[in-house]
């Protein structure tokens, strides 16, 4: 229904027009389309705590810019000698301004803490006096997340130890079957899945790509993804003739097909260019998106979800998003995480693309991190959905209640739902056969993963 300025239920004021969006944008349900949170049932793989919050990676660098401190120094303290730290150094020796900082204020303040505590003594009681299951609850309500997607590598042994039993997961929680180690370091994953008891070799062969599809066939059976996802570096290239490029082609793309699941890429990272740093270590880089759109163009079939770690790659990503449609432009990732690069990324995406896109993933690693990363996406998503519509009104057209529920909604999650086909239901059943225990091997070390 075209809403002309005089006509009931349009909003002609724009005073008016700001508080609605404000508060559509606020309270609406949002899937969460990326976060590395994990269910209550994974133990103490699920982080939460002031502890958890002040020692997040990218707290952990600022800390060493403003701290004597070395890495080597930080690393031999426990995870509670490593938080004081951080709070004195980032939080009562200078003035919390940056995003990650900010974002523990907000959450401290959202749940009724003193943001300029001088120790941590009182936010370390009300944490051990939460219950989780409730806590869970507390913080999904407060951030207005419905669904939280989880990032989960079936080369984890710890969290492959959850799956395998079947464990009744949170059916708030969704998996994401991530390829990082599959794609991106082949070589040393051969021998894990040789181990397993799948018939691979290095050199890539029908039979070896048949197998690792036998793999995640069975992963894919126990976590019921929503999609699967991989961290593709600045230099990626498509085509290339390296192993990536085989175990895209041969592996990760027709298992997208076989199972129907949508594929995440997350281009322009570079992985450890600070390798002291650890977890910490990694940097961005511009990225060659003519390598996704060729992609896109060879894979009709396949649904793309896409985000850009540069700056820079943002425009591109959009037009890119014009010339298919089975790309999906999603979040402002991790550097982009910050208000003054939502507010462009999502105006320029607005301008381009209109509601056919996904304008916010949280990437959150602890579960409080919630609160503070869709309150502060929130508030810019609001101010750039509103302009527009101001823009809209100022062309004659102004838009109603309604029309600014069903954006926000088709925004927040009406995209992700439609490109996944539905949230898939994961019925709890008797033990995996992931690994039998003919095949179980002796506790792995488990490579960190970088991402
Ligand atoms: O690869 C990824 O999924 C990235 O989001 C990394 O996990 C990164 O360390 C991160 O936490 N970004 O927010
Ligand atoms: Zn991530």
């Amino acid at each position: 229904m075209i809403e002309k300025p005089g006509e009931p239920g349009a909003l002609p004021d724009v005073a008016q027009l700001k508080r609605e969006v404000a508060e559509v944008v606020k309270t609406t349900p949002v899937i969460d389309v990326h976060t590395h949170l994990l269910a209550p049932q994974f133990g103490e793989m699920s982080l939460f705590g002031i502890d958890e919050l002040l020692t997040y990676h990218y707290l952990i660098v600022e800390t060493f810019r403003s701290s004597e401190v070395k890495p080597e120094q930080f690393w031999h303290m426990n995870t509670a000698e490593q938080a004081d730290l951080v709070w004195k150094t980032l939080f009562i020796e200078n003035t919390p301004l940056s995003e990650a900082t900010r974002g523990v204020v907000t959450v401290l303040n959202a749940l009724g803490l003193d943001t300029g505590a001088a120790d941590l003594s009182e936010a370390r009681a009300y944490f051990r006096s939460r219950n989780l299951a409730k806590h869970v609850d507390l913080v999904l309500d407060l951030s207005s997340v419905s669904d939280v997607v989880m990032t989960n590598d079936p080369f984890n042994t710890q969290e492959a130890r959850v799956w395998e039993a079947r464990a009744d997961i949170d059916k708030r929680f969704h998996a994401t079957l991530r390829m990082d180690r599959l794609v991106n370091d082949w070589e040393h994953v051969v021998p894990r899945l040789s181990q397993l008891g799948y018939q691979v070799e290095t050199r890539g062969s029908a039979k070896t790509a048949a197998e690792v599809r036998r793999f995640l066939g069975k992963w894919i059976e126990a976590m019921k993804p929503v999609c699967m996802a991989v961290s593709l570096p600045a230099e990626f290239k498509f085509p290339d003739n390296d192993a990536r490029d085989w175990i895209l082609r041969e592996v990760t793309l027709p298992t997208a097909r076989e199972h129907g699941l949508a594929l995440a890429l997350m281009v322009g990272v570079r992985r450890g260019v600070n390798a002291a740093l650890r977890v910490a270590g990694d940097g961005a880089g511009s990225a060659d998106v003519g390598a996704l759109e060729r992609m896109c163009a060879e894979y009709p079939d396949v649904r793309f979800l896409a985000t850009f770690l540069s700056r820079e790659n943002q425009h591109e990503l959009c037009i890119a998003a014009r010339k298919f449609s089975n790309l999906m432009p999603f979040g402002c990732w991790w550097f982009l995480n910050n208000p003054s690069i939502i507010s462009e990324i999502t105006r320029e995406r607005l301008e381009l693309l209109g509601t056919s896109f996904i304008p916010q993933h949280s990437d959150a690693r602890i579960l409080e991190q919630l609160i503070y990363k869709w309150q502060h996406s929130r508030d810019v998503i609001a101010e750039s959905l509103c302009e527009s519509y101001e823009r809209l009104l100022h062309s004659g057209r102004a838009v109603t209640r309604q029309e600014i529920e069903r954006d926000v909604t088709r925004m927040l999650s009406g995209n992700f739902l439609d490109w996944i086909g539905g949230l898939p239901t994961r019925l709890v059943t008797g033990p995996s056969e992931l690994t039998t225990e003919k095949m179980r091997q002796p506790e792995e070390p488990d490579v960190v993963t970088t991402y």
